[in-house]
């Protein structure tokens, strides 16, 4: 059988009636600016994009090389098009509106160009995830508002993983597929239709480190993981923590797991570490599309309404009865 390529699984779920031309025209956009960003990070010291940019994000976060390339990509990518209104970053204070030289449409990109960039330097996964919206109505001026809408109004979702194999995982709310780069030929060809996270697992990412700030629900439920076949699980769990959210969460599409960054006290002031619109909204729905489960542990993800567009959220996502499980323990008190 012929190799299915994302361009013609995008052209056929366009005539299936599940996607628009525009849409279809986005994400193909999209992903040719992920395989630009491919290849320079898989060029490494020899592109000289690694290590610090010397400058830093709206969140007071340093910023590296390839996270500023990456960003300009997108941007750059993204901008002549005519299917986009405006795009939003996790690099980038406020939403860009497309250039006014170039026809505006009727959709809003969010992304994180290059998450998990504490792994660039040490040649471990990264990657890039993005997230699209409608733009509201006479969206002629977008503004960071037009953006503030809950995860169940994205119409597409998805990842680059920039790991051993490029590949890109992607919804438009009628499954999660993984498409595999061929680098040969510069093509992504379905690789898995349909993933599935296996609803129960034994497998959970989490950064113990942070063990002391956690409340104590969290507390709770943590030290029942690790009590194991002696605790009231009753099971023994492994643990792995890349410290690249693709990478983690790639895992948990394949093979099932929890992944979780939970609120803790280091800054108090912050709801979590990771981002609700740039990823924990989009991998939300990634998850959820394979039978999977995305909470804050207190409710689902994709029902939040965002009052900001870097606002942060504990996340609990993966494995449904696991999710569920977490869910238990922060429900008491
Ligand atoms: P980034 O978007 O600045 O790379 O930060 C997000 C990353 C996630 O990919 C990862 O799960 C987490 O931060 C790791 O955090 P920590 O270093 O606290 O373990
Ligand atoms: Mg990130």
């Amino acid at each position: 059988m012929q190799p299915v390529t994302l361009t013609r699984y995008l052209v056929e779920e366009q005539r299936a009636g599940r996607i628009s031309a525009e849409l279809r025209q986005l994400i193909s956009v999209v992903v040719r600016a992920c395989t630009t960003i491919s290849i320079a990070v898989g060029k490494g010291a020899l592109g000289g994009v690694l290590g610090e940019a010397g400058t830093g994000n709206v969140q007071g976060e340093a910023q590296k090389k390839l996270d500023v390339i990456s960003n300009e990509i997108l941007l750059e990518a993204n901008a002549w098009g005519g299917h986009l209104a405006a795009c939003a970053s996790e690099e980038m204070d406020h939403c860009q509106p497309v250039p006014d030289e170039f026809p505006k449409g009727h959709f809003l990109l969010l992304f994180d160009p290059l998450d998990g960039s504490s792994n660039i330097d040490v040649n471990v996964s990264v990657g890039t995830i993005f997230s699209v919206l409608r733009c509201p109505d006479d969206c002629t001026e977008p503004k960071d508002e037009d953006f503030l809408q809950p995860g169940r109004e994205q119409v597409a979702a998805g990842y680059c993983i920039y790991g051993p194999q490029t590949m890109l995982v992607l919804t438009t709310g009628h499954g999660t597929h993984a498409f595999t780069l061929d680098r040969e030929q510069g093509l992504f060809v379905l690789t898995q239709r349909d993933m599935q996270v296996p609803p129960a697992t034994k497998e959970f990412a989490l950064n113990m480190s942070n063990q002391r700030h956690w409340e104590p629900q969290m507390q709770a439920y943590v030290g029942d993981l690790l009590a194991g076949t002696d605790g009231p699980r009753g099971k023994d769990f492994n643990m792995r923590w890349i410290a690249s959210m693709v990478a983690d969460v790639h895992r948990i599409l394949t093979r099932g797991g929890i992944f979780i960054y939970p609120w803790d006290a280091k800054d108090a002031s912050k709801a979590g570490k990771l981002r609700l619109m740039y990823e924990a909204n989009p991998m939300g729905m990634l998850v959820e599309q394979a039978g999977g489960l995305a909470s804050t542990g207190r409710e689902r993800i994709l029902d939040i309404q965002p009052d900001q567009l870097h606002q942060r959220v504990p996340v609990f996502i993966g494995s449904r009865e696991e999710v569920e499980a977490a869910e238990r323990y922060h429900a008491q008190g």
